[in-house]
């Protein structure tokens, strides 16, 4: 059996003194951590797209990025060379999942009948290396927008042959993530968007992708499939503007088109920053309203305007996210998925490798670190004492709706001018910084 990967042999954990970079200084899957062991906790997942479908390729110029397991004619060899690679790649770096879209793991075809006589072929394939290695699939997709049809969109196509076509793709894509087992269903909202008003029906857009979303929920019900649905909110890019701006816009078109029950949140860090937030806004924004569900891990580059999709490196963030994280109770159906991928220059096969340790050990550091901030209390007790005043009868009523403007006068005209109270940003943030170091 060809190995693609011959240079690197299994990932292990060698603990904070390994030099080798090739092993992992924090990430240990066994080690327990409230309770839990960081395999659990965490729930690593390897997107297909970039890792193994990613070129390099950038506005100005051609991928750069050379693989073995790219080196034939036959577009179909290629698609089983790099499922072969992918798994000897999961297998070696210790993840338990995968992410793919259909079209990653397998080509289109002139029509759609063959098209999807080629996926089934490869989910065969993945089904056995599934099996074979012990991974599991964290969540299937579609791809809804490289294909030329979709320039204007799928869901939200001026064309219904286009949204049929685009229900038609959801559809087997939905059935093959059900064959291997798939944990979750994610939708990314692709092209669905506009670039000018000038052109564009956004009420009529946004109903048929409450329309959409309906019709995959029956669907899901028909073939019992037991995943999870997601959302994923981007701001921008493909288009100007698109729907799925941020967790909170996903939440209203959630609620105004009677779909909260069936869709939780998918959330991407750059994409959050991309819309003006931070990674752990969009991630308690999600926790504060039950819709929590899982995570791409990646991260933006604050000097460029783009979805960068670097490996998420930063100790803050990592901290932070797995902090909320592990306050809205930790995974259920989710995972942290590496939505990421190596720069342009890390034309190396082995720097795949270097990059996912990297993400790895970021986020077990977090996890470390988020499981000392709880256990301490710190900052809960005091959130817990600065919202004190609502602990008392007088806060209670009006917490409970059984208040009146009349009574809040007649309180305020008693008690007079209200003390405030330090909110301590700058203390806080220095004991932050003693959990990270
Ligand atoms: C693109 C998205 C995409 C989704 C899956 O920006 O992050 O990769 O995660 O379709
Ligand atoms: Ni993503
Ligand atoms: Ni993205």
């Amino acid at each position: 059996m060809t190995e693609f990967f011959p240079e690197v042999k299994k990932i292990k954990f060698e603990g904070p003194k390994s030099r080798n970079p090739l092993a992992f200084k924090h990430y240990n899957p066994r080690e327990k951590v409230l309770g839990k062991t960081m395999a659990e906790h965490l729930r690593f997942s390897v997107c297909y797209w970039h890792t193994f479908k990613g070129t390099g390729a950038d506005p100005f110029g051609p991928g750069t990025l050379l693989r073995s397991y790219n080196d034939s004619s036959d577009p179909m060899q290629v698609a089983e060379m790099t499922l072969r690679a992918a798994f000897e790649f999961y297998d070696k770096l210790g993840v338990q999942f995968w992410c793919f879209h259909d079209r990653d793991i397998a080509p289109e075809a002139p029509t759609l009948v063959e098209t999807n006589r080629r996926l089934d072929r490869i989910v065969k394939l993945a089904g056995k290396l599934q099996r074979d290695n012990g991974i599991k699939l964290l969540w299937g997709t579609a791809n809804l927008f490289s294909n030329r049809r979709y320039l204007a969109g799928a869901a939200t196509n001026p064309s219904p042959a286009i949204f049929a076509y685009a229900a038609t793709q959801v559809k087997k894509a939905m059935e093959v993530t059900q064959e291997l087992g798939g944990a979750g269903y994610v939708f990314w909202g692709g092209r669905e968007g506009y670039d000018t008003l000038l052109n564009t029906d956004m009420g009529r857009e946004l109903d048929h992708l409450g329309t959409f979303l309906h019709m995959a929920v029956d669907y899901k019900k028909k073939i019992r499939f037991r995943g999870q649905f997601y959302i994923e909110p981007k701001p921008k890019e493909p288009t100007k503007h698109q729907y799925d701006f941020d967790a909170a816009a996903c939440y209203a078109f959630l609620q105004k088109y009677d779909l909260v029950d069936h869709l939780k949140m998918n959330i991407e860090s750059n994409h959050a920053t991309l819309a003006g937030h931070t990674f752990v806004h969009e991630l308690e924004f999600a926790v504060a309203n039950k819709i929590f569900g899982s995570v791409d891990a990646n991260r933006g580059d604050l000097l460029i305007g783009w979805d960068t999709d670097q490996f998420p490196t930063d100790l803050y963030e990592t901290a932070l996210a797995m902090y909320t994280i592990l306050r809205g109770g930790g995974f259920t159906t989710g995972g942290l998925n590496f939505d990421a991928k190596v720069r342009r220059q890390s034309v190396d096969p082995v720097d795949l490798f270097h990059a996912h340790i990297g993400g790895m050990d970021a986020f077990a550091r977090g996890l470390k670190i988020a499981a000392r901030m709880l256990k301490d209390g710190t900052f809960a007790q005091f959130i817990k004492d600065r919202y004190k005043g609502w602990d008392t009868p007088f806060g209670r009523k009006i917490e409970k709706g059984q208040a009146t403007f009349e009574q809040m006068e007649k309180y305020t005209l008693a008690n007079g001018e209200p003390k405030v109270q330090s909110g301590r940003q700058e203390m806080l943030e220095n004991i932050l910084n003693e959990y990270i170091g």
